[in-house]
């Protein structure tokens, strides 16, 4: 009697089955085991695990409990409150979990059930894929993940080890990255699962490129009509020009490319930021002899005949020494800077402009950095969109030096034209961040001095086939 209390006492504190006293007090065991079984969560993220239960019985006392997984074979064990589990596969389980009395009475079956997922999401980079990124700072990463288990709660991505920045999306993860150009760089990224487990960081290599010559942008000659009617502007020589095919850069030179010029080059111009950082920026601070020095040495990179005589700034007709004053750009074959022309006739996409007009819009703030968005400093190239022929920057950013000295422009019409044989000023194009955005008008024509050096002009480099 006193063991029986006891027992009861210490099987079914918790439970309530034992509370029948006539029962305890006839010593009638008319009732199977009490079994209650922890329940699982929804998913589980291990093979491995233990089910825990008690199991009470108020009279007799358990004699065995059973178990089966997934309909499996029965197994027993006596009498404990804990059965440790293993070896199961990623999926829907179902484990049931019985007992007996010593009067074999069975207990009512208790069924649990879990989803198991050990495995990790699979994430898949679709973009960028393996290779060159060219022309751009801005590199968009997509990642599909899939998760057949929990679902995916998360991906990451990093470039070149900078932390890793979460994704958004669904399946299809998205995120914006700003990458340095002309350097390879690792795209790493992982997934985790709403149970935690965590993918093996997948990983596409690509390089940016900064080749200015996989940066030169076609441009098929053609005729168009050059200058501006604008009374303000003072230019009344609307004129006809006809142009041969050409090569003009899609970026405005920047400080990188200039300062690989300078690392390699002794005595060459080394130009003040301005505090505003280098790298993807445009150059400026340049004149317009230290930009024709640049064109040479660009291309004697490139093992192209240099196109300027850098003591007096003529264009060299190719292969004749310094002492041929070429006449005709397409006798030039090095790089050079754009003829006002040329820079016109791009910067309306093949003359489809007008004069009043940004190049690529009407709308300065979708082609252009001027004092109205730029926070009055330069803005690394290529953010704004392009114009028709993809280039960047026509409209603003820095004013651009042209080959041509400054002269009323002509009225009559003129072919493949190089600008006066002499004069006072070189002419720069497409305003610039400090200055309101009427002066990015494709029309505009402004000159200064040779050797001027001004936190406004940079160039754009140019090239005959
Ligand atoms: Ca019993
Ligand atoms: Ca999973
Ligand atoms: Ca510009």
């Amino acid at each position: 009697m006193h063991i029986f209390r006891g027992l009861s006492i210490f099987f079914c504190f918790l439970v309530t089955s034992c509370s029948s006293l006539v029962e305890v007090g006839d010593l009638v065991d008319r009732n199977g085991p009490v079994i209650l079984v922890a329940p699982l969560p929804t998913y589980t993220n291990t093979a491995s695990f233990t089910l825990n239960f008690r199991v009470t019985d108020c009279l007799s006392g358990v004699k065995v409990v059973f178990y089966r997984i997934d309909s499996g074979s029965i197994q027993f064990f006596f009498t404990n409150n804990a059965i440790p589990v293993s070896g199961f596969t990623d999926g829907f389980h179902q484990m049931e979990l019985w007992a007996m009395d010593s009067n074999d009475h069975f207990s009512v079956t208790q069924k649990i059930q879990t989803i198991v997922d050990t495995t990790p999401p699979a994430v898949e980079i679709t973009s960028p894929l393996d290779g060159l990124i060219q022309g751009s700072t801005n590199l968009p990463v997509s990642v599909l993940a899939t998760d057949r288990g929990s679902g995916v709660k998360d991906v990451w991505a990093s470039v070149n080890g900078t932390a890793y920045v979460r994704l958004t999306g669904g399946s299809h993860f998205t995120g914006d990255f700003t990458i340095p150009f002309g350097q390879p760089c690792d795209i790493r990224v992982y997934g985790v699962d709403n149970v935690g487990n965590v993918s093996s960081t997948q990983m596409n290599s690509i390089s940016c490129s900064t080749n200015i010559g996989s940066n030169l942008v076609f441009v098929r000659g053609g005729s168009f009509t050059a200058g501006s009617d604008l009374a303000w502007l003072q230019e009344p020589a609307v004129h006809n020009v006809n142009l041969d095919d050409y090569y003009i850069d899609k970026y405005e030179t920047t400080f990188a490319e200039w300062d690989a010029y300078v690392s390699a080059s002794f005595g060459a111009w080394s130009p003040d930021d301005n505090g505003w950082g280098r790298g993807q920026r445009p150059v400026m601070n340049v004149s317009w002899m230290d930009a024709i020095a640049y064109c040479n040495w660009k291309s004697i990179q490139e093992g192209l005949p240099p196109a300027y005589d850098t003591n007096t700034g003529n264009l060299i007709l190719i292969n004749s020494g310094i002492t041929n004053i070429a006449t005709n750009s397409r006798d030039v074959k090095g790089y050079r800077l754009p003829t006002e022309a040329e820079w016109e006739y791009a910067a309306r996409g093949k003359g489809i402009r007008s004069e009043d007009q940004f190049s690529g819009s009407d709308i300065i703030d979708t082609v252009g950095w001027y004092n109205g968005n730029s926070g009055d400093s330069t803005q690394i190239v290529g953010q704004k969109s392009s114009n028709e022929l993809g280039i960047y920057d026509m409209s603003g950013n820095v004013a651009e030096w042209c080959q041509d000295w400054y002269a009323e422009y002509p009225s009559i019409s003129v072919t493949d034209p190089l600008g006066p044989q002499a004069g006072t000023n070189k002419v720069f194009r497409g305003g610039s961040y400090l200055w309101d955005s009427d002066l990015s008008w494709i029309g505009v024509r402004l000159s200064i001095a040779p050797d001027s050096r001004v936190l406004y002009i940079g160039l754009r480099l140019a090239r005959s086939e």
